[in-house]
């Protein structure tokens, strides 16, 4: 964890933000999987840790703006508990780490907020996204879970994405430590893939070298031949054969649980195919483009539209698009061969504080998502700042099923190549990921370099 300062000094900011009222972190608690004992992944709600830094389950706080306190609740081991987990710091010992002085047992959270209810303070809560939390929020504050999204309290939510949007020095040495050891993950499925593995091999070998470090993953491995399928976490046992391509996005968070996330999509076999090679080199130009391009000011929907025409561009010369490439993009045409958006913010969360509301956080005040297909699924799209780490993730993807289904309903015509794109439904997908840091003078890579181009990674799966 970084100094006692750091806490105090994040809390001290959220405090002046505000100004006024009473604000509940709720932490994570064990989850059973199949009964209480045997729990999911235990993982700390991650404004708990931004402002707390304390990794156990059991724990609520609160920030008394009002009366300028600080308190966080939680019990104390019993031996009967120390039997079975042995000991631990106390919870007194873990507050004073980051500069908390006072602490009360767990019961008396409930009455500490309904004392503050009584007296007409104002509570503000982030919303949910736990079963247990929302049970819990009704038991405090009355409000039916259905309700808690939209009785969520958007000065707190704003106040909480004014801070985490801007990552700090310690922050970033902390994001680029995850990162390097994805690259690892990366570099490793790259020497691993051969005819004959399976997807399920290439996820374990992925696996052991974020495990190698104690560290755990940032999101599930996703680790498949079927690339043009986005998210695609289920892993086949079948060999793969010469000529496929695997697909592999992945990352790490470290110990302080700061995430890493980056795509590769390699050949399974020693060589590209000539087809995927041209298609690898198109993506190539589409993530230079945005690398190139990203500095403060800039807004990421402008970055996202340059990447998508570089990726019309592409498609014209191979003659499955054509017409105007930035017509194409603009209307909505090229969202067929990339669907999703080229990024979000990375942080504590792979997709930072994504449970504030992706709009709260990737747009501006009263700007809201495009209802185009494709734009709709542009996670950042405000302008670039100093201090954001967000990842850059262009993808040119051939999907059968929206091909047959806009062919189907003589969608841009005017720009799609249908007859052409018959040939290419059994390409799959790729995708090519890294993470970046906007500052002062521009934007930089974080973490080590990970191969890009198909000939950097036909060399390092060759070596
Ligand atoms: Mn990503």
């Amino acid at each position: 964890m970084f100094s006692k300062e750091t806490y105090i000094a994040r809390r001290k900011a959220l405090k002046e933000r505000m100004g006024s009222g009473l604000l509940l972190f709720l932490g994570n608690n064990f989850t059973g999987m199949n009964y209480a004992d045997n729990a999911y992944h235990f993982r700390q709600d991650s404004t708990f840790l931004y402002y707390f830094a304390s990794d156990y389950e059991g724990l609520a706080a609160v920030i008394d703006v009002d009366n300028d306190k600080e308190i966080i609740f939680g019990d104390e081991l019993t031996i009967d508990s120390i039997v079975w987990t042995g000991v631990q710091p106390t919870i007194k010992e873990k507050s004073e780490r980051v500069g908390i002085e006072e602490t009360r047992p767990f019961a008396e959270f409930a009455s500490y907020i309904n004392n503050a209810q009584a007296k007409g303070q104002e509570i503000h809560f982030l919303p949910p996204y736990r079963g247990e939390h929302q049970v819990w929020l009704q038991e405090l504050l009355g409000i039916n879970p259905a309700e808690q999204e939209a009785k969520a309290s958007l000065k707190f939510i704003k106040a909480v994405i004014a801070q985490r949007n801007y990552k700090s020095e310690e922050e970033i040495a902390q994001i680029e430590e995850a990162v390097n050891v994805s690259v690892d993950m990366h570099c490793a499925a790259m020497r691993a893939v051969r005819p004959g593995t399976t997807e399920a091999e290439i996820v374990a070998v992925v696996q052991a070298e974020a495990q190698k470090h104690n560290f755990g993953l940032s999101f599930p491995i996703i680790a498949t031949i079927n690339g043009q399928t986005l998210h695609n976490h289920a892993y086949g046992t079948a060999p793969l054969k010469e000529g496929q391509m695997l697909l592999l996005d992945s990352g790490c968070e470290n110990a302080m649980h700061y995430a890493g996330d980056l795509t590769t999509t390699m050949p399974v076999g020693t060589h590209f195919t000539e087809q995927q090679r041209t298609v690898c080199n198109i993506l190539r130009r589409a993530h230079l483009t945005a690398v190139n391009n990203l500095r403060p000011g800039i807004e990421y929907r402008e970055v996202h539209k340059l990447v998508l025409t570089e990726i019309a561009k592409g498609m014209i010369d191979l003659g499955l698009m054509k017409g105007d490439p930035v017509e194409a993009t603009v209307q909505g045409a090229t969202c067929m061969f990339m669907p999703h958006g080229l990024g979000h913010m990375m942080g504590l969360d792979v997709h930072d504080m994504e449970n504030l509301g992706e709009v709260n956080v990737g747009y501006e005040d009263g700007r809201t998502k495009s209802p185009l297909f494709g734009w709709k699924s542009l996670r950042l799209a405000k302008a670039l700042e100093p201090g954001f780490v967000f990842t850059v993730e262009p993808g040119i993807y051939f999907i059968p099923d929206l091909i047959d289904k806009w062919r189907a309903e003589k969608q841009f015509t005017d720009f799609i190549c249908y007859d052409k794109l018959d040939a290419w439904k059994n390409f799959g997908g790729m995708r090519g990921e890294e993470d970046y840091l906007v500052f002062e003078g521009g934007a930089r890579r974080l973490g080590k370099y990970k191969p890009m181009s198909p000939e950097e990674i036909e060399e390092v799966r060759n070596s």
